[in-house]
């Protein structure tokens, strides 16, 4: 009440309400440890209705993390470790960063995931070094996001045990009581049709009933658990407790000294926490300690009985392909043509060996993506295997493989499907990027040139749409050996995601020996061809499927031409400008821009004087190539539109 007070901004509401349970969860329930929040066997706790994140903010603050009172004091302000929502990265316990309502519903689902794989993997009988749980709040707003119930749905049918989740039913959303919007279904219902162990508390300031139902719940092992809780939002203030005012404004003083009055506290203290409650809460830490003590004792007994396991388990976590990969990548000939897509499941199985705690799968696609680890078996209730059928999900895809990058023993996990359907999914490759994690997204299909399915399937906009989010890598390779490149840079990058935009349709693999070393792809870009020496008359840059078209053009015109791959933006981007001039001379006003995309971005490297072959429509259902010749992808009229500029600016 204080924190949102000070800051005249926040959700007090459902943090008040929802204070008995945080504290059973942080206190008495979830094993962690507060003075080790990295602890690799910990429960992860997910706040899914960000909104409420002072809630979690005083219960880490409680049970003893290092988050001092000062810093919920600065709750929201600059450079604090509380901000609004709570953000991976800030405060320590936050597990992912949550406030787009149903993302941290389906990341715990991912969590879950990577969870039991790493138990298949790891745990032997009577020798279990991974059994944690997920412990998650999620409100109205979180089950009625579709993500969310994409998540349930598939957690239900992989049967994950082991995800404890608390939905409060508060009645109460922004813009009023759930009777305008919620009320005819039936949520538990909805769960258990999904598969779920549901339970219904109707009192949450009954600890007793909760903690006995939270036992339940974390001992279910066969079904995700969904614990229905009632609460009355606000509660114990007076006023405005079951108000919708009472989600996103401060109570204001008198309310608030009306709650604490309540409470029996004084309501002219503020931030005040008395000795008592820090000496009570304390058990969290004893306990986390305790805890964390006995599984160390269990994992070094673990380490001895199976040295293999543990030399695994230490690779793992180094959250780097095993050693050889490199050496394993292909490379392929030279003549013939192969989509990327294509070029990509080859790499794959040839990176299988090296990346054993990968895994990922595609939403309904994966013969068509192409991103299946062949022989790795699937991953179903009974079994981890490393290809997940996603299902018709894209968006819980999204956010599952984001929950599965916040394990760090997983190696970039995947999620694929057409390059149009991004969409579907964009809210959680925003977050991806945003928390900086270690995904990689596979797109395929990823012009008008994948032909008659018609411009409800072809991307035209996505590529600039794409790379508008900042922190994403988005490749766009031009054949089979850059595409081999691209996967390197998804496999290395730290700190953020990579997208790879793959082609339906066969693309020629250039002949390394006429034009420049595909390793150039490592910068972002570089210049793949040249018909003359020194400073050429005209630069063709393009991007994937588009660099043959352009080398194409680039040949037959009269004029010391050059042709710029430039599959990477970002990475491009990046590279010390000696590196970026020496490829796109700034004295080099005739550049022109040729890819199957809007021109949006593209002046950034063709400049004021530079022209841009593009796509300012949606396409249309034909085959491919009568499609890419309508929109004036052939040699011929590329070739045109490149004397032309050069006459123009010369
Ligand atoms: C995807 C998404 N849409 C909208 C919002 C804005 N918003 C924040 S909380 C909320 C709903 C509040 O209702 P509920 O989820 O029941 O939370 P409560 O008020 O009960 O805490 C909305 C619409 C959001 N955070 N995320
Ligand atoms: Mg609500």
């Amino acid at each position: 009440m204080d924190a949102v007070q000070a800051a005249n901004a926040g959700h007090p509401g459902t943090a008040m309400a929802l204070a008995p349970v945080a504290y059973l969860l942080y206190r008495d329930v979830m094993r962690h440890n507060p003075a080790d929040p990295a602890w690799p066997d910990r429960d992860r706790f997910i706040l899914s209705a960000g909104h409420a994140s002072m809630l979690q903010y005083a219960a880490l603050h409680l049970s003893g993390y290092d988050l001092p009172l000062d810093e919920l004091r600065r709750f929201r302000q600059w450079g604090s470790a509380t901000p609004g929502h709570p953000e991976l990265g800030h405060a320590p316990g936050v597990e992912t960063t949550t406030g787009p309502l149903g993302q941290g519903f389906a990341n715990g689902v991912g969590l879950a995931l990577a969870e039991r794989f790493l138990a298949e993997r790891w745990n032997r009988p009577h020798h279990e070094v991974v059994g944690r749980r997920v412990y998650a709040i999620c409100s109205d707003g979180d089950l009625m996001e579709g993500v969310a119930q994409e998540a349930a749905s598939i957690a239900g049918h992989l049967g994950l045990g082991g995800l404890v989740y608390v939905y409060d039913d508060n009645r109460i959303t922004i813009d009023g009581a759930t009777t305008l919007t919620y009320d005819t279904e039936d949520k538990g219902a909805r769960f258990e049709a999904y598969g779920w162990h549901v339970q219904h508390v109707d009192d949450s300031e009954d600890l007793d009933a909760l903690r006995a139902a939270l036992a339940v719940a974390a001992a279910e092992e066969s079904r995700p658990s969904l614990i229905v809780l009632r609460t009355h939002i606000a509660y114990p203030a007076p006023h405005a407790v079951d108000t919708s005012k009472a989600h996103g404004a401060p109570l204001g003083e008198a309310e608030v000294r009306a709650a604490k009055e309540a409470m029996g506290v004084d309501p002219d203290l503020t931030f005040h926490v008395p000795d008592e409650v820090y000496a009570h809460m304390s058990a969290a830490r004893e306990r986390g300690a305790a805890a964390q003590a006995e599984w160390a004792e269990r994992l070094a007994g673990w380490r001895e009985a199976f040295p293999e396991l543990a030399a695994d388990r230490e690779a793992a976590y180094r959250r780097r392909p095993r050693n050889g990969w490199l050496e394993a990548l292909p490379s392929f000939p030279a003549g013939k043509e192969l989509a990327t897509r294509e070029a990509g499941g080859a790499i794959m199985q040839a990176l299988k060996p090296f990346t054993p705690t990968m895994v990922g799968g595609a939403a309904d696609l994966a013969e068509s993506t192409k991103t299946e680890f062949e022989g790795a078996g699937v991953f179903s209730a009974t079994h981890a295997g490393r290809n997940i059928a996603f299902g018709i999900r894209e968006h819980a895809m999204g956010a599952i493989v984001n929950g599965i990058a916040l394990e760090p023993a997983m190696l970039k996990p995947y999620g694929s499907t057409f390059l149009i359907f991004s969409d579907y999914m964009r809210p959680a490759v925003r977050l991806s990027a945003l928390m900086g994690l270690e995904t990689l997204w596979v797109w395929t299909h990823d012009s008008v040139a994948l032909g008659e399915d018609g411009p409800t399937h072809q991307p035209v906009e996505h590529h600039a749409a794409l790379r508008a989010i900042p922190n994403l890598w988005y490749v766009r390779p031009a054949d089979a050996n850059e595409t081999v490149l691209a996967w390197r840079l998804a496999l290395e990058r730290r700190g953020g995601p990579v997208a790879l935009a793959l082609t339906r349709q066969k693309v020629p693999t250039f002949d390394r020996s006429e034009v420049a070393p595909a390793e150039g792809a490592l910068r972002g870009g570089y210049t793949l061809w040249q018909s003359g020496e020194g400073e050429p008359d005209v630069i063709l840059v393009a991007t994937g499927s588009e660099v043959a078209l352009a080398l194409e053009a680039a040949r037959r015109l009269d004029a010391n031409a050059r042709v710029v791959s430039l599959p990477c933006w970002e990475l491009f981007a990046e590279q010390p400008d000696e590196y970026r001039d020496d490829v796109l001379p700034p004295e080099v006003r005739a550049r022109l821009s040729v890819e199957a995309g809007i021109s949006l971005g593209w002046e950034r490297w063709v400049g004021d004087s530079g022209d841009c072959v593009s796509i300012e429509r949606f396409g249309a259902s034909a085959p491919g190539p009568t499609i890419l010749a309508e929109l004036g992808f052939t040699v011929e009229a590329v070739a045109a539109r490149a004397a032309a500029l050069l006459e123009r600016v010369s």
